[in-house]
């Protein structure tokens, strides 16, 4: 008996240390639901708070750090990029619109500084090209600050010019076996040609108008190179682009010295200086730079609106974590510096356009 009541007793004994242990489990695991709880509603408290956060950025409620507050309010009472016009090539626009653009830029050229400069409204423009020169060109920034800045110029015209249209490009890779003969060098109805004599100067055309002052004050000059390099802005060159650059530092960096610097060394006189922007033709060749890199996003716009890297300075063009979308876009007062993140979809509230 003694032996079956301690068999009894052990019995009891163990089932009560399990009866000790289901109870533990029952209370660790209803602690750790609580604990399950409690952090599942602080979850859905934080994301919501992000999604509300994320919303007020995307569709631009919330003043981005980088700008203003002022400045967005201004921003904000603009209407929304809902249907983004479409730049258009220089050839599919009419003599009339070829025209009222030839016109909007030289009435720039007769309006006065708004920078308190002792030049006019369009020199303005080539004032900041000149003096930023050294931190947009041949660095990450170029795409974005290029994009922004003739984005401002294309304002300027509409909202000062009363120019209805919008800023066309000049797709060079139709002209590239004889960038001379293009039509966008039409005297009547166009940008004028050559330069002629020692001195380079335009001597017919539309833009006599346009006495460049920056760096100094000289006549608009132009010196095309035999052939323009055209060689090199093919529609081959821009399919592999297209095709065969898969990073932002890659492609800015082979479009960049590729058939952008070619265009401006072809063209010659202006184009290949710091003041570069003195020629109107400028805007139309950096327009279609800028559609070339907009192509190249929309190919795989989930990465490419946000791919952004590269060197923020000339001298140091391996450090490629430089650059960051979070970087400013200078504009001495030509508009609102921007962040980088601003201008990296052309169907931004800020820009609304498309090609
Ligand atoms: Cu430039």
């Amino acid at each position: 008996m003694a032996s079956a009541s301690a068999a009894e007793e052990s019995c009891d004994e163990k089932f009560n240390l399990i009866a000790e242990e289901v109870s533990h489990i029952a209370q660790s695991s209803a602690e750790s639901y609580a604990g399950i709880r409690d952090f599942l509603l602080v979850a859905v408290g934080l994301s919501a708070i992000a999604s509300i956060f994320f919303l007020l950025t995307t569709f631009d409620v919330f003043p981005h750090f980088s700008s203003s507050f002022s400045d967005e309010i201004v921003h904000k009472a603009q209407a929304s990029c809902h249907d983004p016009p479409l730049r258009r090539e220089w050839r599919a626009l009419t003599k009339e619109e070829k025209m009222d653009f030839i016109g909007a830029v030289q009435c720039l050229a007769k309006k006065p500084s708004k920078l308190g400069l002792n030049t006019t409204r369009y020199d303005d423009f080539v004032y900041v090209h000149v003096n930023l020169y050294p931190d947009t060109h041949n660095v990450a920034p170029s795409l974005p600050w290029h994009r922004y800045y003739i984005k401002i110029f294309e304002n300027a015209l509409q909202e000062e010019c009363n120019f209805e249209g919008q800023l066309p490009y000049w797709d060079w890779t139709l002209d590239a076996a004889a960038p001379e003969d293009s039509p966008i060098w039409s005297v009547t109805h166009g940008f004028g040609g050559n330069g002629t004599g020692d001195s380079h100067c335009l001597e017919d055309g539309l833009l006599l108008d346009l006495k460049p002052q920056y760096p100094n004050k000289h006549c608009l000059q132009r010196d095309f190179i035999p052939g323009m390099v055209g060689f090199n802005y093919t529609t081959e060159k821009i399919l592999d682009l297209w095709q065969n650059t898969t990073s932002y530092h890659d492609f800015r960096t082979h479009l960049e010295s590729g058939p952008h610097k070619s265009v401006h060394n072809g063209i010659g006189g202006e184009m290949p200086t710091h003041g570069s922007s003195n020629d109107p033709i400028f805007f139309v060749h950096h327009a279609q730079i800028d559609r070339i890199w907009w192509h190249w996003q929309q190919l795989q716009p989930q990465k490419r609106l946000e791919d952004y890297f590269g060197p923020n300075n000339v001298s140091e063009p391996d450090a490629l974590s430089q650059a960051s979308l979070q970087d400013t876009l200078a504009m001495m007062g030509l508009d609102s510096d921007r962040a980088v993140a601003r201008v990296m979809d052309t169907r931004s509230k800020l820009l609304c356009y498309q090609y």
